[in-house]
Protein backbone atom coordinates (compact mmCIF):
# COMPACT_ATOMS: atom_id res chain seq x y z
CA UNK A 1 0.00 0.00 0.00
CA UNK A 2 2.46 2.26 1.02
CA UNK A 3 4.62 1.63 -2.24
CA UNK A 4 1.55 2.45 -4.66
CA UNK A 5 1.49 5.77 -2.74
CA UNK A 6 4.82 6.45 -2.93
CA UNK A 7 4.57 5.51 -6.69
CA UNK A 8 1.64 7.75 -7.31
CA UNK A 9 3.84 10.51 -5.34
CA UNK A 10 6.70 10.29 -7.40
CA UNK A 11 4.95 10.22 -11.02
CA UNK A 12 3.34 13.37 -9.45
CA UNK A 13 6.15 14.71 -8.95
CA UNK A 14 7.89 13.80 -12.24
CA UNK A 15 4.99 15.30 -14.50
CA UNK A 16 5.06 18.49 -12.58
CA UNK A 17 8.79 18.74 -12.99
CA UNK A 18 7.98 18.21 -16.50
CA UNK A 19 5.03 20.52 -16.58
CA UNK A 20 7.29 23.68 -14.90
CA UNK A 21 10.03 22.67 -17.25
CA UNK A 22 8.12 22.96 -20.44
CA UNK A 23 6.34 26.02 -19.41
CA UNK A 24 9.68 27.66 -18.81
CA UNK A 25 11.61 26.62 -22.17
CA UNK A 26 8.70 28.24 -24.59
CA UNK A 27 8.65 31.39 -22.18
CA UNK A 28 12.74 31.47 -22.90
CA UNK A 29 12.29 31.00 -26.37
CA UNK A 30 10.00 33.94 -27.04
CA UNK A 31 9.49 32.49 -31.45
CA UNK A 32 7.33 36.16 -31.21
CA UNK A 33 8.60 39.40 -31.34
CA UNK A 34 6.06 41.88 -30.38
CA UNK A 35 6.22 45.55 -31.40
CA UNK A 36 3.87 48.90 -31.17
CA UNK A 37 1.20 47.26 -28.88
CA UNK A 38 -1.52 49.96 -28.65
CA UNK A 39 -4.61 50.15 -27.45
CA UNK A 40 -7.37 52.40 -29.19
CA UNK A 41 -8.97 55.14 -26.97
CA UNK A 42 -12.35 55.23 -28.53
CA UNK A 43 -14.83 53.26 -26.48
CA UNK A 44 -17.62 51.53 -28.49
CA UNK A 45 -20.94 51.61 -27.31
CA UNK A 46 -20.74 48.15 -26.13
CA UNK A 47 -18.25 49.76 -23.75
CA UNK A 48 -15.11 47.58 -25.84
CA UNK A 49 -11.79 48.99 -27.64
CA UNK A 50 -9.33 47.57 -30.46
CA UNK A 51 -5.66 46.80 -29.67
CA UNK A 52 -3.21 46.56 -32.69
CA UNK A 53 0.32 45.27 -32.67
CA UNK A 54 3.06 43.99 -35.05
CA UNK A 55 3.85 40.54 -34.28
CA UNK A 56 7.14 39.17 -35.60
CA UNK A 57 7.83 35.56 -36.36
CA UNK A 58 11.30 34.70 -35.85
CA UNK A 59 10.86 30.99 -36.41
CA UNK A 60 11.15 28.20 -39.19
CA UNK A 61 7.73 27.38 -37.97
CA UNK A 62 4.27 29.02 -38.22
CA UNK A 63 2.75 29.98 -34.93
CA UNK A 64 -1.06 31.03 -34.40
CA UNK A 65 -1.82 33.59 -31.78
CA UNK A 66 -4.78 31.78 -30.12
CA UNK A 67 -6.12 33.65 -27.42
CA UNK A 68 -5.33 36.89 -25.54
CA UNK A 69 -6.28 38.08 -21.56
CA UNK A 70 -6.12 41.30 -20.07
CA UNK A 71 -7.09 42.00 -15.82
CA UNK A 72 -8.96 45.22 -17.32
CA UNK A 73 -11.32 43.62 -19.72
CA UNK A 74 -14.32 40.80 -19.10
CA UNK A 75 -13.32 39.27 -22.49
CA UNK A 76 -10.62 39.38 -25.11
CA UNK A 77 -11.56 38.03 -28.47
CA UNK A 78 -9.74 37.72 -31.48
CA UNK A 79 -11.18 39.99 -34.71
CA UNK A 80 -11.36 40.59 -38.39
CA UNK A 81 -13.77 42.80 -40.62
CA UNK A 82 -16.25 41.59 -43.03
CA UNK A 83 -18.48 43.33 -45.55
CA UNK A 84 -22.05 42.28 -44.36
CA UNK A 85 -25.14 43.96 -46.32
CA UNK A 86 -22.42 46.57 -47.77
CA UNK A 87 -21.29 47.38 -43.90
CA UNK A 88 -17.71 46.59 -42.66
CA UNK A 89 -18.82 44.49 -39.23
CA UNK A 90 -16.52 43.45 -36.88
CA UNK A 91 -16.51 39.12 -36.35
CA UNK A 92 -14.63 36.80 -34.19
CA UNK A 93 -11.64 34.61 -35.19
CA UNK A 94 -10.65 31.55 -33.80
CA UNK A 95 -6.19 32.56 -34.27
CA UNK A 96 -4.46 35.02 -36.15
CA UNK A 97 -1.71 32.71 -38.71
CA UNK A 98 2.06 34.33 -38.51
CA UNK A 99 3.94 32.64 -41.03
CA UNK A 100 7.70 31.94 -40.39
CA UNK A 101 10.04 35.36 -41.12
CA UNK A 102 6.61 37.35 -41.40
CA UNK A 103 5.45 40.22 -39.35
CA UNK A 104 1.61 39.81 -39.20
CA UNK A 105 0.97 43.29 -38.92
CA UNK A 106 -2.62 44.16 -36.62
CA UNK A 107 -4.56 47.41 -36.96
CA UNK A 108 -7.70 49.26 -36.00
CA UNK A 109 -9.01 48.60 -39.54
CA UNK A 110 -8.08 45.36 -40.08
CA UNK A 111 -7.19 42.29 -38.13
CA UNK A 112 -6.67 43.21 -34.56
CA UNK A 113 -7.41 42.03 -30.57
CA UNK A 114 -10.67 42.91 -29.17
CA UNK A 115 -10.94 44.22 -25.15
CA UNK A 116 -14.40 43.49 -24.80
CA UNK A 117 -16.48 44.66 -20.97
CA UNK A 118 -13.87 47.41 -20.07
CA UNK A 119 -13.90 47.01 -16.09
CA UNK A 120 -12.35 50.73 -16.03
CA UNK A 121 -12.01 53.67 -18.31
CA UNK A 122 -8.43 54.23 -20.03
CA UNK A 123 -6.58 57.50 -21.08
CA UNK A 124 -3.88 58.53 -23.37
CA UNK A 125 -0.74 57.12 -22.66
CA UNK A 126 -2.18 54.76 -20.31
CA UNK A 127 -0.51 51.16 -20.42
CA UNK A 128 -3.45 48.54 -20.82
CA UNK A 129 -1.95 44.89 -19.48
CA UNK A 130 -2.03 42.38 -22.06
CA UNK A 131 -1.32 38.43 -22.30
CA UNK A 132 -0.64 36.88 -25.30
CA UNK A 133 -1.14 33.24 -26.14
CA UNK A 134 0.40 31.36 -28.63
CA UNK A 135 -0.05 28.17 -30.77
CA UNK A 136 3.42 26.58 -29.36
CA UNK A 137 2.22 26.96 -26.00
CA UNK A 138 4.28 29.66 -25.37
CA UNK A 139 2.63 33.36 -23.82
CA UNK A 140 3.80 36.71 -23.34
CA UNK A 141 2.56 39.45 -21.15
CA UNK A 142 3.00 42.91 -22.66
CA UNK A 143 1.79 46.33 -21.90
CA UNK A 144 -0.33 48.39 -24.67
CA UNK A 145 -0.28 52.17 -24.71
CA UNK A 146 -3.71 53.78 -25.14
CA UNK A 147 -3.60 56.63 -28.23
CA UNK A 148 -6.47 58.13 -30.79
CA UNK A 149 -7.26 56.56 -33.80
CA UNK A 150 -5.93 59.77 -35.66
CA UNK A 151 -2.34 58.57 -34.49
CA UNK A 152 -2.55 55.10 -36.50
CA UNK A 153 -0.15 54.71 -39.09
CU1 LIG B 1 -13.14 44.06 -32.87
Amino acid sequence: MKRILLVALLSLVFSATTFAMTMKASNEANVIKIKKPDVELNIMSDNSTEVKMDLINQSQQPVELVAATSSIAQKVQLHHFVMVNGKRVMRQIKSIMIKPHVAEDLSFNGIHVMLIGLKQQINIGESIPLTLIFSDGSHQSIDAKVIARKQQS
